[in-house]
């Protein structure tokens, strides 16, 4: 039987103090999460169909060509944590390789995984499962239902990347507590990286020619018109994605295209020509410098595996 939890859920009024500390800031800025409303979760998914958005593809080339090899590393009868599970299809694919004793799909709402975790389920009666809504970016306590025992950490997709190197060190400490209560220490992580490399191929990727990157950019100011009840008018914005070569980051941005007043519920915001709201970082790392975040949030045995290009890492590494 699969277990379905909701831990609390971030109330609205905390949103709108949120988005507005955001817009109301000398350089406005909003949380790359409020990217992914239901439209902002498809146009994602079409972003990992695109020619130049490489990670997705790329990862998943890596798991396949090296399944054996990496569940022979992680072992079998893991507790097999999955942070953003979404449609578990990547967790899926590692499971006749992997055979976890547990899988638990955490996800900001456990709405979005009801779907996902029955159907697999019903594909695996032997697993037990736990479908957790929780945001795990800012806490990190699993419900009692989640066993102790090896638990594994799967955090695919390069989602680290959206922390900044010093909340990503902060967050993987986290993680490495969270598995290390075991008293075997037979915990661990699992996690996909997306390495430095050209300018031109990482420019690319997040301002693709149809413009599919752009729009899910775009998408925000709608999910923000709807939480805020503000007037964001998408046509006099437009979308910058670009490699930050000094901060080793993509930027996203939305700027102004005229000078122009946003309204909300309760205040305003005039933008000037050129003026940027910024809505995304995603860091990118060396080979060398990711595993020595690891090992300074107390991993070890980090043993990595790439593509040929060297363009995108899978890690494993034990607490
Ligand atoms: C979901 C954070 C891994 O940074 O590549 C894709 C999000 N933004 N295109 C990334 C994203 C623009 C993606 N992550």
């Amino acid at each position: 039987m699969t277990q379905f939890i909701q831990l609390q859920e971030q109330g609205k009024q905390t949103i709108e103090d949120e988005l507005l500390a955001g817009l109301n800031a000398s350089c406005a800025y909003t949380s790359p999460k409020f990217l992914y409303d239901a439209l902002g979760s498809k146009l994602f998914e079409a972003i990992c169909e695109l020619p130049e958005y490489y990670p997705t593809r790329t990862e998943a080339e890596i798991f396949s060509r090296h399944a054996r090899d990496i569940a022979q590393t992680v072992g079998a009868g893991a507790t097999l944590i999955d942070l953003g599970a979404g449609n578990c299809a990547k967790a899926a694919r590692l499971f006749p390789q992997l055979q976890p004793a547990q899988y638990v799909a955490v996800d900001i709402s456990v709405e979005f995984l009801h779907e996902a975790v029955s159907r697999l389920q019903h594909r695996f009666p032997a697993i037990d499962m736990v479908a957790v809504g929780m945001d795990f970016s800012t806490e990190l306590v699993l419900p009692n239902g989640v066993r102790e025992e090896n638990r594994l950490f799967f955090y695919p997709g390069s989602s680290i990347g959206n922390f900044t190197p010093e909340q990503a060190l902060a967050f993987l400490r986290r993680l490495q507590a969270a598995c290390s209560q075991d008293e075997g220490g037979a915990g661990g992580l699992l996690i996909g990286v997306d390495l430095l490399k050209e300018k031109s191929i990482l420019d690319a990727a997040y301002d693709d020619a149809l413009g599919v990157t752009a729009s899910f950019n775009l998408n925000l100011l709608l999910h923000l018109n709807r939480l805020l009840g503000a007037d964001f008018d998408v046509r006099a914005w437009r979308h910058c994605g670009f490699f930050n070569r000094k901060l080793s980051r993509i930027e996203m941005h939305l700027e102004a295209v005229t000078k122009q007043t946003v309204r909300w519920a309760g205040g305003m915001r005039c933008f000037e020509q050129g003026e940027r709201i910024h809505t995304e970082n995603s860091y990118k790392y060396t080979q060398q410098d990711f595993i020595n975040l690891l090992t300074q949030a107390g991993f070890n045995n980090v043993r990595c595996w790439s593509d040929p290009q060297q363009w995108f890492m899978v890690c494993h590494a034990q607490t």
